[in-house]
């Protein structure tokens, strides 16, 4: 029905667009009979949903018990659209019963390519909706389609004045970036830094006032000016709170009239939980495994490439045409990320992050080994008295083993880079009902050395749970090393990038570091000693502004030689480069005055920065773990805050922590901004964060010359700004872990006890070796323990002087000596074996 349109409308129809084409002026309008008052030609619509005009709209009852919006449509085809051009879809809409549909302008055929795809909530009551987008791409063969299935009941669906018309001024894109008072909307630990900003005009200190939620005044203080932020263009200042330390919910900063998202004081248990949120996220991305909703509530489906149809993988994959003429049993693993691929170089990374969260149990006096021990995540293997994140762990590594080119076969030993679809898919896309072909990519050094890495650093690992897997990941770490040193240049192709990400690295001297410290960390042989030391990583900076990386592995090597104890002889400069090296984040965070711990020297941010802050975050921590100086801890503690809140955009960038959290990251499984059947992204995954280089559609589209903390936008379809991936999920739990371990921050309360270790026989295979423990406190210490790990394959079978057990990495000994007085000391002479490796002492004792 064709109403009077509103003067301005009505102007804005008229206007003959400045760059629009003469054919948009002559003819701006691209809908026929958009108002039905010729009937319903050329409208359409599924057998379900027949429509018919009535009161002069077209309506159709769409029927009870479809599952996706797709399942009834009502559209219109041959809809013209000119790449670049500007386009306004207006349309007025209700239905029967308040429903979100979806409004979409795009390809009428496959791959369906959308212009835009929006989702009126409808409402009985007809209301206007107007949307305005720029073309991507031209097209003679678009659509209009309202996509209205999905609904549990029947209902009925009103339509009228559809129009979409070129020549629309081109939108600008303002996010919404709430209140100007930035903070952690997750919360400050009581006995941590607590710093805020606030975006102001203003270049005078300004006051703050800190209330809790009921309202009550309970600090303030003036800010510091900071000038202009070069990482968003706006002018800042600070605000310091760290002197109020009391527990409290739901506090407010306010400042220049602006008052921040509420957030806690004593946020410890929020950190413990994002620990485990971090890590349990990786079981619903993992592949080959039903995810049972009883583990992940909302998250259960069916098991992903197990070679039911219609998956054609994992357990049968054949290579691309001409790379190999052998197939292998793939399955496993996780995805990648948004996609359905599976990488070794990126599973690589992942893998040893894990694997170095649950070390760090070993060396590092703040750690908790209680808290990543076995059922503490939400896995199916909880229970087996296996640590369950090196039971993650484990479900990667031996899809990386799977990946090992078989021996006999030319190229034995080497690893496939990846395995992926041969064409990319649409989302969303359950990964069961992926029906691509899957292939194997060649071989890569880049791929080989991460599992020569990951293998080597969890054969030392699972020595204790499982040696015989522990033997078959040390066989493989040497092979893969041992063929990575006979091909030592296979890159991956930058051009292999159809249906799946290159993952390309034409650098591998940093992997062969990495690999030959995790070897040398796990033998303790001479060749991989003096691979360490001959490689030209091991004396330069491997501590980049920009953080390390999948692409970029020395650091992981070089954090590993810093903390896991060895024989290497300038061990003492290895671990004096981690400070150097925290101490240089610490002042890139400190000048920043969103507290940001990363800065590239070309001023950009790269793809998924948020895990480059938490990578130089987790170089802090370890200087932390080195040194027990409280300034690393307080960096890592205040260095969370930029990712939970206190940026330019006032995002949380993990999902479900803050007020104002990432939700919609680009996935093909939880597509819930797709359609709304299907579940956001589980609490705890993190967002790949901005990009300065904007390289997908949509960022392109909204974010042209954005400041670095700009390019960001929480939109499904900007897969460069806001994917999800296992190595930023990696690094988020590293160092969620790290700040859970913080109990409120403060310092470390002192170990009642010294310990000097030594070996004192050591006859190849069995070991004797002295515990004198000595009591420093001022207090008896009565009936306590002695607890340790060994970071090797050592295993304890008795003790002289006192009662030994071994259960899983853990030592606990009892003394016959239960009582020492303060001064006292008492040795006890340890029996124990040692399959294979090095008889390192281990790193950290404690006494309780
Ligand atoms: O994280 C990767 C980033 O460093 C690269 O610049 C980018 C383009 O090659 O690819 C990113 O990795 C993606 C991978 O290629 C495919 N799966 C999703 C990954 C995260 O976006």
């Amino acid at each position: 029905m064709q109403r009077k349109l509103p003067l301005a409308v009505a102007a804005a129809l008229l206007v003959v667009p400045l760059t629009g084409s003469a054919a948009f002026a002559d003819a701006p309008e691209q809908i026929v009979n958009g108002t039905f008052d010729s009937g319903t030609d050329p409208w359409w619509w599924t057998g379900n949903a027949p429509g018919s005009v009535v009161d002069g709209r077209l309506c159709a009852t769409i029927p009870a018990g479809t599952t996706n919006p797709w399942d009834a449509i009502i559209g219109q085809n041959q809809i013209s659209l000119q790449a670049g051009e500007s386009y306004r879809l207006t349309f007025s809409a209700s239905a029967s019963v308040p429903v979100t549909v979806r409004a979409n302008v795009q390809l009428a055929d496959p791959p369906y390519t959308q212009e835009i795809s929006e989702a009126p909530a409808l409402t009985p009551q007809a209301q206007d909706f107007g949307y305005t987008f720029t073309a991507a791409a031209g097209t003679t063969a678009g659509q209009v389609a309202f996509q209205v299935g999905g609904s549990a009941t029947a209902w009925t669906f009103c339509l009228d004045n559809v129009s979409l018309t070129g020549g629309a001024p081109p939108p600008v894109y303002v996010p919404d970036t709430g209140p100007r008072v930035r903070a952690n909307q997750v919360g400050y630990l009581a006995d941590g830094p607590k710093r805020a900003t606030v975006v102001t005009e203003a270049t005078t200190p300004l006051p703050w006032q800190l209330r809790t939620a009921g309202g009550a005044l309970v600090a303030g203080g003036t800010t510091t000016p900071r000038g202009v932020d070069p990482t968003s263009g706006q002018n800042v200042q600070t605000a310091d709170f760290s002197a109020y330390h009391s527990q409290g919910n739901g506090l407010t900063l306010s400042v220049d009239g602006e008052t921040s998202v509420p957030f806690d004081i004593g946020a410890n248990a929020s950190y413990e939980k994002l620990r485990a949120d971090a890590l349990s996220w990786f079981y619903t991305q993992r592949s080959g495994i039903a995810i049972d909703n009883a583990i992940a509530p909302g998250y259960g489906r069916a098991a992903g490439h197990l070679g039911v149809a219609p998956n054609q993988g994992d357990t049968d994959v054949p290579c691309q045409p001409g790379v190999c003429d052998y197939r292998l049993d793939v399955r496993g693993g996780w995805y990648d990320a948004g996609d359905h691929g599976k990488y070794v170089v990126n599973g690589g990374i992942a893998t040893y992050q894990l694997l170095s969260a649950f070390e760090r149990t070993k060396v590092a006096a703040s750690a908790r080994p209680d808290r990543l021990a076995d059922a503490t995540l939400r896995l199916p293997e909880r229970g087996n008295r296996v640590p369950d994140v090196l039971d993650e762990a484990r479900w990667e590594l031996e899809f990386m083993l799977r990946m090992q080119v078989p021996a006999g076969q030319p190229l034995a030993g080497m690893v496939h880079h990846k395995v992926h679809d041969q064409n990319w898919t649409g989302l969303p896309l359950d990964p069961a009902a992926d029906p691509q072909p899957r292939e194997l990519h060649p071989p890569s050094t880049a791929a080989t050395l991460n599992l020569a890495a990951t293998a080597a650093q969890g054969a030392r690992l699972f020595q204790p749970y499982d040696p015989a897997f522990a033997a078959r990941l040390l066989t493989a770490a040497r092979t893969a090393y041992a063929a990575a040193l006979a091909h030592p240049a296979i890159y991956a192709s930058t051009a292999d990038g159809n249906g799946g990400g290159t993952y390309d690295d034409a650098d591998v001297t940093d992997e062969f570091y990495w690999a030959a410290a995790e070897l040398y960390l796990s033998t303790g042989e001479r060749q991989y000693r003096d691979a360490v030391t001959a490689s030209p990583w091991h004396t330069a900076d491997v501590f980049k502004p920009e953080g390390f990386s999948w692409q970029f592995t020395a650091t992981a090597g070089r954090l590993d030689l810093a903390t896991v104890p060895s024989g290497l002889p300038d061990r003492t400069r290895v671990r004096q480069s981690v400070v150097d090296a925290a101490r240089k984040y610490l002042a890139t965070e400190r000048a920043n005055p969103y507290g940001i711990a990363y800065a590239p020297t070309s001023g950009k941010f790269d793809w998924g920065s948020n895990s480059a802050v938490l990578n130089n975050l987790v170089v802090v921590a370890t200087a932390y773990d080195l040194t027990g100086a409280a300034d690393y801890r307080d960096g890592v503690v205040g260095g969370m805050d930029y990712l939970l809140g206190r940026n330019a955009l006032n995002q949380s960038y993990v999902t479900g922590y803050g007020e104002r959290s990432s939700h919609n990251q680009h996935t093909r499984i939880y597509a819930h901004q797709l359609n709304p059947a299907l579940p956001n992204p589980p609490s705890g995954s993190l967002a790949g964060g901005p990009n300065s280089s904007i390289q997908d559609p949509v960022a392109s589209k909204l974010l042209a010359g954005c400041a670095p903390q700009f390019c960001y936008v929480d939109d499904i379809n900007s897969w460069s700004t806001n994917e999800i991936a296992i190595n930023w999920n990696s690094t988020l739990s590293w160092v969620a872990s790290f700040v859970a371990d913080q109990s409120e921050g403060g310092p470390l309360r002192a170990s009642p006890c010294s310990v000097q270790y030594g070996t004192v026989l050591d006859l190849g295979g069995v070991f004797i070796a002295q515990a004198t423990v000595r009591n420093t406190s001022r207090q008896t210490l009565s009936d306590f323990r002695l607890r340790y790990a060994y970071t090797g394959a050592q295993h304890v079978e008795l003790a002289v002087n006192g009662t030994a057990t071994q259960t899983g990495a853990t030592v606990e000994i009892k003394p016959w000596q239960s009582r020492l007085r303060p001064g006292d000391s008492t040795t006890i002479l340890i029996v124990g074996k040692v399959p294979w490796g090095p008889n390192t002492a281990p790193a950290l004792f404690t006494c309780a």
